[in-house]
């Protein structure tokens, strides 16, 4: 199957004005990435203005050197140790970018300088990947039409983590994926061909660095992937994906002692399970040297962790930990830990609490090479939910922000959901996690940086290996997303985890302008249909902050009920006079976990963010929200609200019908035709079963079904 190049599909553009400078290119510093980024302008400069790039490399140029005859100065042609001394020697100055690297400290493993000189725009870096993720600055910038000289002069990723979770399956489905079958697998085969290699320049151009390739549930003998059956593979797809800077990682079993190493236990502390993880890593390393590490869901869903030897995930991470340590690898655990046989009956037990109770008071147990993987909310990706409070409580332990830009729970790439205002909203909130410290002379006493940003980027508690984690939403469709609006979910998290400072509604220009070529009006239209998107979603699903209300299992569409007696700890206790869970102080206590303004706020109805009501606040329906209507006709009105809302989109994107190609423009208003039923069914399915539940109608007499 063909796939497209999402961001990456260079236009022709004659109008730019920079376009001189893809004239030439002057390498002046070797290595595969630094070849890579030289591909990738060639391509660029080819496609975007018919030009065929010129390479200057210091090899190349000692042998044309040769050739010029009136070079007097050079006597011996062997002296000329680089590049930058030829090209004064000899006159070289043609309009182009030179590559170099360079020591400079401030730039870091990443970074790179922008500089100009005559007529050359000089990109430095310290590293080949600074380079590759400067020479794709560029290229975006060129995309986009904007004048070179406007680069940041220098540029260093705000996280040191920038990593995709893939939750494919060894057989090549997608677990939670909505955009065809996994393109690492078929069959328990592992697929390298042209499109990896088109997918790690889509990582690398939006800033990724690292991924997990299968499924943290890791079924159908993916267990076998640390084994010599796939180590020539996984070798071969690792480095092709180093070329462009990204780490390899893998998700494993806790239990693979069990599963694939004969032994009968996979207890962290038995030495015989010690020595098989060590024995282990150590093949893996060895087969796969740019091995990155694991991923590992542990205790969760049924699947195996420490609990099982009364062991605290403190000494099941270690276990991993100590054994990649010799090699510079991580184990990045997952923090998503809850009971998931719950008894609906039991009104005591919070699954939202169970991550913090689990994790927070092992905080200083973990290894340095143990990074914690927290959900942004304390339940599951729902459309709306608290920042989980486990974030600025784990002072000495390296943390990863997880979110998720597979749409499981926001319309699953049927529906248009833009979830970049919502990770923002997670990475800008204040944990206050600084109020506490201790006011002895000697100590910090004033933690200002303590929003999720700060935290994961390690500016809080000066951690080095912590940043942002993201399950994605790519399968092998031709467009990759399913939904091609979806694709701005995968660019927007890639480029917000190297900037967290970068607003929602930028990245959404900047996105259309890579991918499409529309005017400033239709760019705008396009704009508005994105920052829009989630609010609308939001509107026509499940109420301020109650979450779940969906169908189970493949959780799309609406069913209120139909997680209400189940046993996975996800209610809203909906009677004829109230809904929500009390989680305030006198309720399971939820709101303490917080640190103080933030308890505080959450633990009071009149002060607790009006969006999150029903996810700390049991509340009665006759309850006047600040706007002065009831709860139940917020209810009614945003589901309304809702349906009108994507009815507008719908009409937004037709006039947009002349200025994108006709296949997408199809593509996606079939999909705004399913979404439009899709809320349809949600608006009549919640409005109706608080109808019944109340029996109180529409106070602006619309019609609900009874
Ligand atoms: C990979 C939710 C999803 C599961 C997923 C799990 C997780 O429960 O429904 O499909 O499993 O989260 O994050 O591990």
């Amino acid at each position: 199957m063909k796939w497209e190049q999402l961001w990456l599909n260079y236009q022709l553009n004659l109008d730019y004005c920079d376009q001189g400078y893809f004239n030439f290119v002057y390498q002046r510093s070797q290595g595969e990435r630094i070849d890579n980024a030289v591909k990738e302008l060639t391509k660029a400069a080819k496609e975007m203005f018919g030009t065929s790039l010129m390479v200057r490399s210091n090899l190349q140029e000692i042998e044309d050197i040769e050739d010029i005859e009136d070079i007097e100065d050079i006597e011996d042609i062997e002296d000329i140790e680089n590049l930058e001394e030829m090209e004064k020697i000899g006159g070289i100055d043609e309009q182009g970018i030179v590559l170099q690297l360079k020591e400079a400290a401030t730039l870091g493993e990443e970074g790179y300088q922008v500089q100009f000189e005559g007529n050359k725009l000089i990109l430095t870096a310290c590293e080949q990947k600074g380079l590759l993720y400067g020479v794709f600055h560029i290229i975006r910038q060129a995309k986009q039409g904007k004048p070179l000289r406007e680069l940041p002069s220098i540029n260093i990723p705000n996280n040191k983590y920038r990593m995709l979770n893939h939750w494919d399956d060894f057989e090549g489905k997608i677990e939670r994926g909505y955009s065809g079958r996994s393109f690492f697998f078929n069959n328990r085969e592992i697929l390298i061909n042209e499109r990896t290699l088109d997918y790690a320049r889509l990582l690398a151009s939006m800033g990724i660095n690292q991924i997990s390739i299968n499924n943290v549930n890791v079924r159908e003998g993916a267990s076998e992937l640390i084994t010599k059956k796939y180590f020539s593979e996984v070798k071969v797809l690792a480095e092709l994906l180093e070329g462009y800077g990204v780490k390899l990682f893998l998700s494993v079993n806790f239990a693979s002692p069990m599963v694939i190493g004969g032994l009968d236990s996979a207890d962290p502390l038995e030495e015989r399970v010690i020595a098989w993880w060590q024995e282990k890593v150590k093949e893996v390393v060895e087969n796969v040297p740019n091995f990155g590490g694991f991923l590992v869901k542990a205790d969760s869903e049924g699947w195996p962790g420490p609990f099982a030897y009364h062991r605290n995930h403190a000494q099941g991470a270690n276990l991993l930990a100590d054994a990649l340590a010799p090699y510079g690898g991580v184990v990045i655990w997952r923090c998503f830990v809850y009971n998931c046989q719950q008894d609906w009956r039991d009104t005591t037990t919070d699954r939202a609490k169970a991550a913090y109770d689990n994790f927070a008071p092992l905080d200083g147990q973990f290894a340095p090479n143990v990074i914690l993987q927290v959900k942004n909310g304390p339940v599951d990706f729902q459309v709306r939910e608290p920042v989980s409070p486990l974030f600025g409580q784990m002072k000495q332990t390296n943390q990863i922000l997880e979110v998720q830009i597979a749409q499981e729970y926001t319309g699953q790439q049927v529906d248009c959901c833009y979830l970049v205002p919502m990770w923002k909203e997670v990475l800008d909130f204040r944990t206050y996690c600084g109020e506490k410290e201790d006011t002895a002379a000697d100590t910090v006493t004033d933690i200002v940086a303590d929003t999720v940003a700060d935290i994961v980027a390690g500016r809080t508690f000066g951690h080095v290996a912590c940043g942002m984690a993201a399950v994605t939403n790519t399968g092998d469709d031709s467009n990759w997303t399913g939904h091609d609006l979806a694709a701005a979910n995968l660019y927007g998290f890639g480029r917000l985890a190297w900037d967290t400072s970068l607003s929602a509604e930028a990245i959404a220009r900047e996105w259309i302008a890579m991918t499409y070529n529309l005017n400033k009006e239709f760019e705008d239209t396009m704009v508005e249909i994105l920052m829009g998107s989630w609010p609308t979603y939001e509107k026509y699903t499940s109420p301020l902050g109650i979450g779940w209300m969906v169908n189970a299992s493949h959780h799309y569409g609406p069913n209120v009920e139909a997680y209400e007696y189940d046993v996975w700890g996800t209610y809203h206790r909906a009677n004829h006079r109230a809904i929500g869970v009390d989680r305030t102080s006198t309720g399971t206590g939820m709101t303490e976990q917080y640190f103080g303004p933030n308890a505080q706020r959450y633990d009071h109805i009149d002060t607790c963010p009006e969006e999150l009501l029903l996810f700390f606040h049991r509340v009665d329906y006759t309850h006047r929200l600040r706007r002065g209507v009831t709860l139940l006709q917020h209810i009614y009105d945003t589901h309304f609200e809702g349906v009108e809302e994507v009815e507008e989109m719908i009409r937004k994107w037709n006039t947009m019908k002349e200025a994108i190609c006709p296949v997408v423009h199809e593509r996606v208003l079939e999909r705004f035709y399913r979404q439009l039923e899709n809320s349809k069914n949600w608006r009549d399915v919640i409005n109706t079963y608080f109808y019944r539940k109340t029996l109180q109608p529409d106070e602006k007499g619309r019609h609900i079904y009874e």
